[in-house]
């Protein structure tokens, strides 16, 4: 077994004894071969079965232990393996970590990526916040980076955790609603709350809903310290930002995407990572200096706060790749266990209480999950760094300690393992605790600094550009109106109203709640556009997903053309048809159809393109599974693209407002809606750009009946 992180696999080696092929004979698990497994022993062949079958015994018995508590939050989960660089030394003022200022070491990861409220078999893309946990697997132990997808969090203080998670949680008398805030319990604890006002904003931007793990931002919440080898600390917020931009589903997408594939997100991971299209993100810190910790208008130790980029600037320090699919489920997405309290020498807490309890939740919640204290074992916990200590036996014990002590100090192991130095003080390589000087009476009580809950919430909402406005304003609407408590639904448009009056009015006229009078905290002008996902980078159309839609008669060259521009820019060119196997191109040529249209739907793709051919575009006209398609992507703000009778379809789908390109015009783009009649060049690359600008919010799409 590897014991460093030279490079990236050694990870993947020391799974490699752990890995069993199916190949050979069937066995019983004490290795005896089976000949029949398809019936169990009988007397007679219509008689009882008999208990001596030790064959059908054990065969029932594991089956019947399957399965596991699911976590408590973030049930829903899905892992990928990877490995993070760091790009240079410079980081070695800051802190000891060795993957953090050695640029030589490929540090092997485990990502699991999970929604938070919904139980396991829940849909991917609810309204809800991303976990973005990272496993490193460094020299000098294990790193959990245990992060969500948003800056921020709903409390303050861990106390407050099972009341928040309980409240948002399907309501306990009929265990509804499944993965949804959309209820009364949620909306009744934000009422109460007003800590939870600045994450709600951010639970009802887009954020909520991924358009991909590989598209949204990761974030480490919590103020952590960084410490250097000398002692030195300094504040550290960890950021992750995704190579392909923060882009997100549009809400009635989600919805749909809930019942055509469930799985929409996972297979994402999945396929990406199969196809070779990894996901990357660049890690980036904001450092603060301990002398200027109480610079700021809030508080770094209060989770419901962020440092605003245009503040102190998020740094990059180095790169995540994802480049492997785990083997097993649940040996390895569902048995990760990760824990905050997992650091190596460099990196260590703040006194942010909601930091303090989450210490002591993850190591006691693996307990009843995993089954006992050995989970640390699970080969896709171990570390790559040496294990070595006097901690032994208890349920599934993996390991066969030698030697007769199993205690500190001792002379019958030679002393052994000896602690790192000489025991008189700080030793290279061991974990050595900040000595931060504490003084205080012991109290319950929250501080002065942790009761402003609307400045940075306003910050969010001014921030936003108009469509992301209007997306929030459509969020609070639809999650109100579900409120049947209409005192609830008045105690949280007067939160807003202290938010942006604006806000207010708007989400108040939705939802039938008296329009709230101007707030004696008006709002404070100021924005952070690194908060906004109208500035996401939109270079790339890596990964998606474009429907071409086709029938007989169709003209193969459009296809051929398009697809090989879109294939060669890294994205996915799928030709539906009404029914699976080949369709004859106007030319006589076989065209694959890579699957049936029923089987699946626009909101699965990121655009669609419909090629040209009189038959083809006849038949697809009168289909009204096509013409829904095409209306349907158009409502979610899709790049279009149509070439020559394939803009009839488009016409007939009724497309408000749309330009479209006239004989001899060369290629037209009309708010993401590109199209052709005659020959032109840039078409290929006109259509990338609307696919890379992710969704066209400007178009008119209300009125699109999809
Ligand atoms: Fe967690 N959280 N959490 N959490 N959390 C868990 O640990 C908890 C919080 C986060 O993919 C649990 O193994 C408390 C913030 C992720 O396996 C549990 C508090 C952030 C995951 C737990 C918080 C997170 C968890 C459930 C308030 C973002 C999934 C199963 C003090 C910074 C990890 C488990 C995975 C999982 C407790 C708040 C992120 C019960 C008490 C803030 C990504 O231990």
């Amino acid at each position: 077994m590897a014991n460093s992180a030279e490079n990236g696999s050694d990870k993947q080696r020391q799974l490699d004894p752990h890995r069993v092929d199916p190949e050979g004979k069937l066995t019983t698990d004490q290795g005896i071969g089976v000949d029949d497994t398809d019936n169990s022993l009988r007397a007679g062949e219509r008689g009882p079965t008999l208990m001596e079958d030790f064959h059908l015994r054990e065969k029932i018995t594991h089956f019947d232990h399957e399965r596991i508590p699911e976590r408590v939050v973030h049930a829903r989960g899905a892992g990928a393996y990877g490995h993070f660089h760091v790009y240079d030394g410079s980081l070695a003022e800051y802190t000891a970590a060795d993957f953090l200022t050695d640029p030589s070491l490929s540090t092997p990861v485990f990502v699991r990526f999970s929604t938070v409220a919904g139980s396991r078999g829940s849909a991917d893309t609810v309204r809800d916040v991303r976990g973005f946990a990272t496993k490193f697997y460094t020299r000098q132990g294990n790193f959990d980076l245990v992060g969500n997808n948003m800056p921020v969090f709903f409390i303050q203080d861990a106390i407050k955790f099972p009341d928040f998670v309980h409240a948002v949680k399907p309501e306990p008398h009929n265990e509804i609603p499944q993965a949804a805030s959309a209820h009364d319990t949620l909306w009744d604890f934000v009422q109460l709350q007003p800590e939870t006002i600045h994450m709600m904003m951010w639970l009802m931007s887009d954020r909520a809903l991924p358009r991909s793990f590989a598209m949204m931002q990761g974030f480490g919440v919590h103020t952590f310290r960084l410490v250097s080898a000398e002692g030195r600390a300094t504040f550290v917020k960890f950021h992750w930002k995704p190579t392909l931009g923060t882009h997100s589903l549009d809400w009635d997408e989600t919805q749909k995407i809930a019942g055509k594939d469930p799985d929409f997100n996972r297979r994402d991971l999945w396929d990406t990572i199969e196809a070779g299209h990894y996901p990357e993100y660049e890690l980036c810190l904001q450092l603060v200096p301990e002398e200027d910790e109480h610079r700021f208008d809030f508080d770094l130790l209060d989770a419901t706060k962020i440092i605003p980029e245009e503040q102190v600037p998020a740094r990059p320090v180095g790169r995540l790749v994802l480049d492997r699919n785990p083997d097993n489920f649940f040996a390895e997405t569902e048995q990760v266990a990760f824990h905050l309290g997992n650091v190596v020498p460099g990196i260590d807490f703040t006194n942010d209480p909601l930091l303090q309890g989450r210490l002591f939740s993850y190591l006691d919640t693996q307990l009843i999950r995993l089954g006992g204290p050995n989970f640390p074992q699970l080969p896709v916990n171990r570390p790559v760094a040496p294990v070595r200590n006097h901690q032994r036996d208890g349920y599934h014990q993996s390991d066969i300690h030698t030697g007769r002590a199993a205690y500190h100090k001792n002379t019958l192991s030679g002393g052994c393992p000896a602690l790192a130095g000489d025991g008189a003080g700080p030793a290279p390589g061991a974990f050595t605790h900040y000595q931060e000087r504490v003084d205080g009476n012991k109290i319950r009580k929250r501080s002065e600094s942790f009761q402003d809950h609307y400045s940075q919430a306003t910050l969010f909402w001014n921030s936003m550009a108009d469509w992301e406005k209007a997306h929030i304003v459509a969020a609070f609407r639809f999650e109100l109106g579900k409120v049947e408590t209409v005192p609830i639904r008045e105690g949280v448009v007067d939160h807003l109203n202290h938010v942006d009056h604006d806000l207010a009015l708007r989400v108040a006229e939705g939802i039938g709640v008296e329009p709230p009078k101007p707030s004696n905290t008006p709002n404070h002008g100021r924005s952070s556009p690194a908060l906004s996902q109208a500035n996401a980078p939109r270079e790339s159309v890596r990964t998606r997903k474009v429907a071409v839609l086709a029938a007989e008669g169709v003209d193969s060259a459009d296809i051929a053309s398009a697809a090989d521009a879109l294939t060669n820019a890294g994205a996915v060119v799928e030709v539906l048809a009404a029914k699976d196997g080949t369709i004859q191109a106007g030319n006589g040529a076989s065209v694959e159809v890579t699957r049936a249209m029923s089987t699946v739907a626009s909101v699965l793709y990121d655009a669609v393109l419909i090629p040209g051919g009189a038959e083809s575009a006849r038949t697809l006209k009168s289909d009204g599974l096509a013409v829904h398609f095409v209306a349907e992507a158009f409502k979610h703000g899709k790049a279009i693209g149509a070439v020559g009778d394939g803009i009839e379809v488009l016409e007939r789908a009724g497309l408000p407002g749309v330009a479209y390109a006239g004989n001899g015009d060369g290629t037209r783009s009309d708010r993401g809606v590109v199209t052709r009649r005659g020959p032109a060049d840039d078409f290929a690359p006109r259509l990338i750009e609307a696919i890379a600008a992710h969704r066209h919010w400007d178009r008119d799409r209300d009125a699109v009946p999809a």
